[in-house]
């Protein structure tokens, strides 16, 4: 890789000639397919996006002109190109490099992502930041048409256009989010492209505006450009952008590097809101991923010669999986049930149900805050939406859960995937903030079942209360073999279930913590120490007769969750005991207030003893300073 491998910085690339960047933009793909072949990761957004990678670094002066990627999932041909070529191999693995952007990995990488629909309001923070400091630099937001379906895209627009602060939005338009793009501004953005008499058009009337400029003076061209923008509205595909008070460039060829590195420097060469509408193709250059692209949004180690995954998926199914097909077996006896994902079918594993009841299936776009005040309205007229939202992203709709269900206290269930250590994906994507955010929803029922067969009971459970209700489950496989859906019946609601009895300490343990801890109780048995081990399925309410048996027989409470420590399950026991029953002491055991790297789940949990063994260890340590203390 001749080229690719010169390129230490953005200089380098600014070396080549513009006719040996295709050349370039094949090495980078070449590259892609072979790193991600043994990584795994977002190798088909990435694909899509080299070529206006290219072009935003030859014609762009990063890092002092800042273009801001959202989501941070496409950039990794940013990554080949700023420095990170040979690092790229530890892409996703502990102590390498991110799978998304992080501020502190490249002086490249402007502004840290994950989430998607960030960029525009961070964008115009920073061109803000260069007005107020008197700095002269270009900032460029590069948003996919998947974001656009966030209405924080629209907050960070609406707020640029006609502020005349010079500012760039790219629009990288695939027309996939991970699925297909749903929604009126797809379906927009999908004529805009479908229709080229719309830019034969524009391309006239700009002509004719600047020709008559030519012949009869300023007030004639003034006229001539009112003429041009209602001819243009009339036609116009970038309208909606224009309305917001954007210049519209487009719909580009993003694969056509000539063309983007042309409309790139002539765009730059301008001031105030503009937006540069670019065609791309999610897996370009690689066949696989071309033609199977929601797969290939993101994926594990494959071959990169059969498109097979290198490790066949085997053992239990995941808890996605039992979610998503519990889910589609309780709608046939709840037909007032309906489903909700916010652009995730397949990650939540609601692609199932959608492909059972499309009728009653939503996929709102990358909107959780819409999703759950959506699901506010469909429960205030007496229908059961279940929002299937990961736990990390639910976090953008805390208002909406508060102020839309809870405080209405209207019946929705929420179903966070993805709660707990996420592993590869990293900081952005932790789910460990769901136990503390819900249990400080007044009225919210907070659950977690510890194996598939609960998880379907929970949610059975669910559907027969009246109220907010919601459950989590991680990144993982689901413990146990699963019974038939039709078998397994309701959890009583706020009951914990009693595992092992002891004499010692009690360990009180959460959801995917309840084996471990059984675990940890047998590993601590051989060593004399006696636990008894209870699965609190309901973190709250909690279980208030067995918790009063508890504090009869134990003075020391274990809990154990996957979850912070900060606010978590054990600090909430620990608050309701302390008047009632100053004398029990509540140790939490969890994961620590700290951002948490990404390395394999497994190692995660190890690292923060969240396994059998680590418990045990807890354990251990914990009586041996009692029996100090007790001297
Ligand atoms: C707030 C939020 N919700 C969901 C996701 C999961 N997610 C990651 S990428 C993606 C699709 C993004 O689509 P688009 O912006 O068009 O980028 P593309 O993958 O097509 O390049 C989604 C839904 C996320 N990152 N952030």
């Amino acid at each position: 890789m001749p080229l690719l491998t010169g390129i230490q910085s953005p200089e380098d690339l600014k070396r080549l000639r513009r006719d040996q960047l295709p050349e370039l933009a094949q090495e980078v793909r070449d590259r892609l397919i072979e790193c991600c072949s043994i990584t795994g990761g977002h190798i088909g957004a990435s694909l899509g996006v080299v070529e206006l990678s290219i072009a935003l670094l030859y014609e762009f002066d990063s890092p002092g002109d800042k273009i801001v990627w959202d989501v941070g999932h496409q950039a990794y041909a940013w990554k080949l190109l700023t420095g990170r070529n040979e690092v790229f191999p530890t892409l996703r693995q502990r102590d390498g490099i991110s799978g998304f952007l992080k501020r502190s990995e490249s002086p490249h990488d402007q502004f840290g992502a994950g989430h998607a629909g960030t960029a525009m309001s961070a964008a115009l923070g920073m061109a803000t930041a260069r007005d107020l400091k008197g700095e002269q630099h270009k900032v460029v937001a590069v948003v996919g048409d998947g974001a656009l379906t966030c209405g924080l895209s629209y907050e960070g627009m609406n707020n640029a256009g006609h502020s005349e602060r010079d500012i760039i939005l790219i629009v990288n338009d695939n027309g996939m989010s991970i699925s297909p793009n749903v929604g009126a501004i797809s379906k927009m953005l999908g004529r805009i492209v479908a229709d080229p008499r719309t830019n034969k058009l524009r391309e006239r009337i700009k002509g004719v505006t600047i020709a008559l400029g030519g012949v009869f003076g300023e007030g004639v061209v003034e006229f001539a450009k009112n003429v041009e923008e209602s001819v243009k509205n009339l036609f116009s595909p970038g309208m909606l952008f224009e309305e917001l008070g954007f210049r519209y460039f487009g719909p580009i060829d993003g694969h056509d590097i000539q063309k983007l590195c042309d409309t790139l420097r002539f765009v730059r060469g301008m001031e105030g809101p503009r937006v540069v509408h670019v065609m791309t193709q999610k897996g370009k250059g690689f066949s696989f991923a071309e033609s199977n692209q929601e797969k290939w949004h993101g994926l594990a180690a494959y071959d990169p010669v059969t498109g097979e995954a290198r490790k066949k998926a085997s053992g239990p199914p995941t808890w996605t999986q039992v979610f998503g097909s519990g889910v589609t077996a309780l709608a046939g006896e709840h037909p007032e049930m309906v489903v909700i994902t916010a652009a995730m079918p397949s990650g939540t594993g609601t692609g199932v149900f959608e492909q059972k009841y499309p009728e009653r299936f939503f996929d709102v776009g990358i909107a959780e805050g819409h999703a759950v005040t959506f699901a506010g309205g469909l429960a205030a007229q007496g229908i059961r939406p279940v929002c299937a939202i990961y736990s990390t992203f639910l976090q953008r709709a805390y208002d909406n859960v508060i102020h839309d269900v809870a405080v209405q206290h209207l019946p929705v269930i929420f179903c966070m995937d993805r709660a707990g250590l996420v592993g590869e994906d990293g900081q952005t994507h932790m789910g460990l903030y769901d136990i503390a955010y819900m249990l400080a929803v007044p009225g919210m029922t907070v659950t977690a079942p510890k194996d598939g067969d609960e998880l379907i009971g929970l949610l059975r459970t669910a559907l027969a209360h009246d109220g907010p209700f919601c459950t989590r489950y991680p990144r993982d496989k689901a413990p146990a073999e699963l019974r038939p859906v039709s078998e397994i019946e309701a959890v009583p609601y706020g009951t914990w279930e009693q595992l092992r009895r002891g004499k010692d300490v009690a360990i009180l343990a959460a959801g995917t913590m309840v084996f471990p801890a059984a675990e940890a109780a047998d590993l601590l048995a051989a060593d004399g120490i006696d636990c008894a081990v209870i699965n609190c399925r309901f973190l709250k309410p909690m279980d208030t007769a067995m918790l009063e048996s508890l504090v009869q027989q134990y003075r020391i409470l274990v809990t154990v969750e996957e979850g912070t420590i900060v606010n978590g399950f054990g600090a909430y026991l620990a608050e309701t005991l302390q008047t009632t029953h100053p004398e029990v002491r509540v140790v939490a055991l969890g994961v620590p207030d700290r951002v948490i790297e990404q390395a394999p789940r497994a190692e995660q949990l190890d690292t923060y003893g969240l396994t059998a063994a680590g418990i045990a260890r807890r354990i251990t340590a914990l009586q041996h300073e009692e029996s100090l203390e007790a001297r």
